[in-house]
């Protein structure tokens, strides 16, 4: 590793994975502010700052046009986490910085949370332990049966990319058919694919979301939807909660439109809607899809590796695809 990197000043705006930091301060020249706003960037910051490592979920605020015009030598910004909606990236492509995320590192983890998610909900396993706990199994018997079951069950992914997949995979292997709606089918994939979200709900009776947070998926699961899923359906979210309406899927819950939901992501974290506390039927988790030591640490690695190998080799190793074609502004001639 050339060491001159550690003239390389990178500016870690907000909270971010400690594996991360202690990384970045080995490695480069580490900076700190407290949370990602422009106000907070000195003259001396905006002279010397190449990279950004952030994680705009955890640090609040968002990486915009405002935080990056405000650090004309940044090249880079690497995203703690795959989903990037905390960075306008295509801002970023359109002023030659290049933006990176956290690809595969999570996407199993990230799957078994979702497959968990979706048989607490149907077999209502939080609701079975809190029973359990508050010594009613022994003072009132067992724990009732279970309305819903995953028995007969057909599957919608609401976006089969990596994580998709990797949970139609795990699907696959209890048993259950497995449709799919994307803007485009998945070349040579088996699933059946449906070409709007409508009619992906209207095939199955659980629809499970894991569409990137983007202005094409804001509120996509909608009354509509939700209607077209039925009375028996089941409705898990593992993406982004904007993309879901949630004061819809509230009284969705409600009035029995739909049967159950498993939460994981909220659109506005970390408040949740009193309407989904309040929602019949519902599991409720705060975002822990990736959220292990292994896979978290995993994710921190990767956001440093994509900053070294870019500031050694001159390519970013996992950069979004707004910005993949950035080469560095020394190695452009
Ligand atoms: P990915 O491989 O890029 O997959 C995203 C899929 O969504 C693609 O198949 C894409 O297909 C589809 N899609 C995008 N926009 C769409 C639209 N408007 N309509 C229909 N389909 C659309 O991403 P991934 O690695 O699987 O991650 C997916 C998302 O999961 C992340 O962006 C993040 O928001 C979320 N996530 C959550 C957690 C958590 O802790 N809960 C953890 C990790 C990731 P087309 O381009 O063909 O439409
Ligand atoms: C992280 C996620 O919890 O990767 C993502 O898109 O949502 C999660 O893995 C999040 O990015 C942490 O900030």
């Amino acid at each position: 590793m050339p060491s001159d990197l550690e003239s390389v000043t990178v500016l870690v705006p907000g909270k971010l994975h400690q594996h991360s930091v202690d990384r970045i301060g080995r490695t480069f020249r580490l900076v700190e502010i407290e949370r990602i706003d422009p106000a907070l960037i000195t003259d001396e910051m905006k002279a010397s700052v190449r990279g950004v490592a952030a994680s705009p979920a955890i640090g609040g605020g968002m990486i915009g046009p405002e935080f990056m015009a405000a650090l004309p030598n940044a090249e880079i910004i690497a995203n703690f986490g795959v989903g990037y909606d905390g960075v306008d990236a295509r801002w970023a492509g359109e002023h030659g910085i290049v933006v990176t995320n956290t690809p595969d590192v999570l996407t199993e983890e990230v799957a078994d949370t979702a497959v968990g998610l979706l048989i607490a909900t149907i077999r209502e396993l939080p609701k079975a332990e809190a029973w359990l706990r508050e010594g009613r199994w022994r003072g009132d018997g067992n724990y009732r049966l279970s309305p819903l079951t995953l028995r007969g069950r057909s599957i919608g992914i609401f976006g089969m990319g990596r994580i998709g997949l990797a949970i139609a995979r795990r699907l696959e292997a209890f048993g259950l058919p497995i449709a799919y709606h994307n803007r485009r089918p998945v070349e040579g994939l088996g699933y059946a694919y449906h070409r709007t979200l409508k009619d992906l709900a209207a095939a199955v009776d659980t629809l499970i979301s894991v569409v990137p947070g983007t202005p094409s998926t804001a509120r996509a699961v909608n009354a509509e939807i939700l209607a077209a899923l039925g009375p028996t359906g089941v409705f898990v979210n593992i993406g982004r909660g904007s993309t879901v309406d949630e004061p819809a899927l509230a009284a969705a819950l409600a009035d029995g439109t739909i049967a159950a939901a498993g939460l994981d992501v909220f659109a506005d974290e970390p408040n949740v809607p009193e309407a989904l506390l309040e929602a019949p039927n519902t599991v409720l988790l705060p975002h822990i899809g990736s959220a292990s030591e292994h896979t978290r640490r995993a994710m921190a690695d990767l956001v440093v590796d994509n900053l070294i190998s870019w500031f050694c080799e001159g390519r970013a190793l996992t950069p979004v695809p707004e910005t993949a074609k950035i080469r560095p502004a020394r190695h452009s001639g």
